[in-house]
């Protein structure tokens, strides 16, 4: 059986696994593994893209040196961030970070402007301060050459599939996260567009995932001492795929995609835009072969990341499997936060910010590591119970318990907490979501699998589930209690 690669770049690292279908089963190889570090520049925080594409072809090289051809390749990331091509075929700058400052007070303007309801009922798409539309926004209030100077629009997967293959598509799993895309219509919003002043022709085909979008150029081959590869579009955002790969049996699943990011939702045939979904501010993201994620975005591990990347700063290094024996150690329930208040969206003294919580709330202010560590998990697994409760009224689904998928579900004592909180069964694998579903979107348009429940059914029997029961219910019963007090959650 041939080999196939896939890259999953995630917001703080990236990897490329080999993946090979045998007698039924997936065997993954990791090739190559990289952080993925932001630069600040200025006053602004960006990607380092050439480093990114860089890691790429060495993810090929490393394939070489292993003696494989693979058979396609496929590329997935975070969503929202973007470039601009310019008339010569060259990137125009280096894209922004979604967490940079550029955009701060843009989405509010803009949503006073054309109204919340219509960008709602145009696209179906949560509101979060760097969506691509306040993004593009921002750029434009600033005049700014990139724009000026632009002739094409591509998002991070869109951007490193040109400069692999010099052809330039847009993907659809990714298009719809820009708030630009009207699913249905199902195409880009013109309207949409006109509002905020860009040019519909910027933005080019949207194609669907699993579909062929070219092949290495010549010059990568020349480079690399290789043979040319297939190159694929999969569901490029990273999300899209962890979802594609949930080891689900049942239609009706709860999954939470646990990274940098917690995507807590369920799978639709069609979006779900009501009134309803606005107030609770929840997404209609574009999935695989005519679903969408109807879904929320929670904080995640992010504020736990960055309080790490703090302590460093501080010279304090404490890995996570350390971070998470202390929080174990210290005292339950003592302080909770809304892990979604918009203090922490940005890089920053992370601890400072979670003591600030705290004290303003009239809480005890957690101080050792240990302490913020408890914190940040309990709130978070609070929070899964409030946005898994918010799923079941929307969706009109009722669920037994939740698939969780990603690196996150690493931290046992997170998975754990998840159980308890809310009071159902955790089932948690596979660790690499996003690079399993980019991989079977990838056999599923060679015709090595047959649909994506098929797939589902694959992964189930290649990779290990571990099941965690709900305990201690009374306990969290309180404290989900305290939580929603706390943080004014209805
Ligand atoms: C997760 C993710 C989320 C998206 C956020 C920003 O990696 O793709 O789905 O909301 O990153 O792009």
């Amino acid at each position: 059986m041939p080999s196939i690669l896939a890259y999953d770049l995630g917001a703080s690292s990236g990897r490329a696994l080999l993946g090979r279908l045998k007698n039924g089963k997936i065997e993954v190889e990791e090739l190559h593994r990289f952080s993925n570090d932001p630069v600040g520049v200025g006053d602004r925080l960006q990607w380092d893209i050439l480093r990114l594409f860089h890691e790429i072809k060495q993810g090929l090289l490393k394939a070489k040196h292993a003696g494989v051809t693979p058979a396609s390749l496929a590329i997935d990331s975070w969503a929202v961030d973007f470039g601009f091509i310019g008339r010569n075929g060259e990137l125009l700058g280096n894209p922004y970070h979604y967490r940079d400052h550029h955009t701060d007070g843009v989405m509010e303007r803009t949503m006073e402007r054309l109204t919340a309801s219509k960008i709602f009922g145009r696209t179906g798409i949560q509101f979060l301060p760097f969506n691509t539309i306040y993004q593009l926004a921002a750029l434009k209030e600033a005049d700014s050459p990139f724009l000026q100077g632009a002739e094409r629009f591509l998002m991070i997967p869109d951007l490193l599939r040109y400069f692999l293959t010099g052809e330039m598509h847009n993907e659809f799993t990714n298009a719809t996260t820009t708030q630009l895309y009207n699913p249905l219509e199902g195409r880009w919003d013109a309207e949409l567009l006109a509002d905020i002043g860009l040019s519909s022709s910027l933005f080019g085909e949207v194609v669907q995932p699993g579909t062929r979008v070219g092949s290495l150029r010549a010059s990568i081959c020349e480079e690399l001492g290789i043979g040319s590869v297939p190159v694929l579009a999969t569901a490029e955002h990273d999300t899209g795929s962890a979802v594609a790969a949930v080891p689900a049996l049942e239609r009706d699943f709860a999954y939470l995609s646990c990274g940098t990011w917690s995507l807590m939702g369920t799978e639709v045939d069609r979006p779900i835009i009501n009134e309803l979904a606005q107030e609770l501010n929840f997404t209609n993201e574009g999935g695989v072969y005519g679903t969408y994620r109807l879904l929320k975005n929670i904080m995640g591990l992010w504020i736990l990341q960055e309080c790490r990347r703090a302590w460093e700063r501080a010279g304090q290094y404490y890995s996570f499997p350390e971070l998470v024996s202390m929080a174990e150690k210290a005292d339950a329930f003592k302080s909770l936060i809304d892990p979604d208040d918009a203090v922490f969206i940005h890089p920053g003294d992370m601890p400072s910010r979670v003591r600030q919580f705290c004290a303003a709330s009239g809480q005890p202010v957690p101080e050792t590591p240990g302490e913020i560590v408890r914190c940040i998990l309990e709130s978070l697994a609070l929070k899964y119970r409030y946005v898994l409760e918010l799923t079941e009224r929307l969706s009109g689904k009722s669920f037994s318990g939740l698939h969780m998928v990603g690196g996150g579900i690493q931290n046992v004592l997170l998975c754990q907490w998840s159980a308890n909180a809310i009071g159902k069964p955790v089932w948690a694998g596979p660790v690499e979501g996003s690079a399993l579903g980019n991989l079977v979107v990838q056999w599923i348009a060679q015709g090595e699998l047959s649909d994506i429940w098929e797939a589902r059914q694959v992964i189930r029997d290649s990779f290990p589930v571990t099941v965690y029961e709900p305990q201690d219910g009374t306990r969290w019963e309180e404290a989900y209690g305290k939580f929603r007090e706390l943080t004014g959650l209805a």
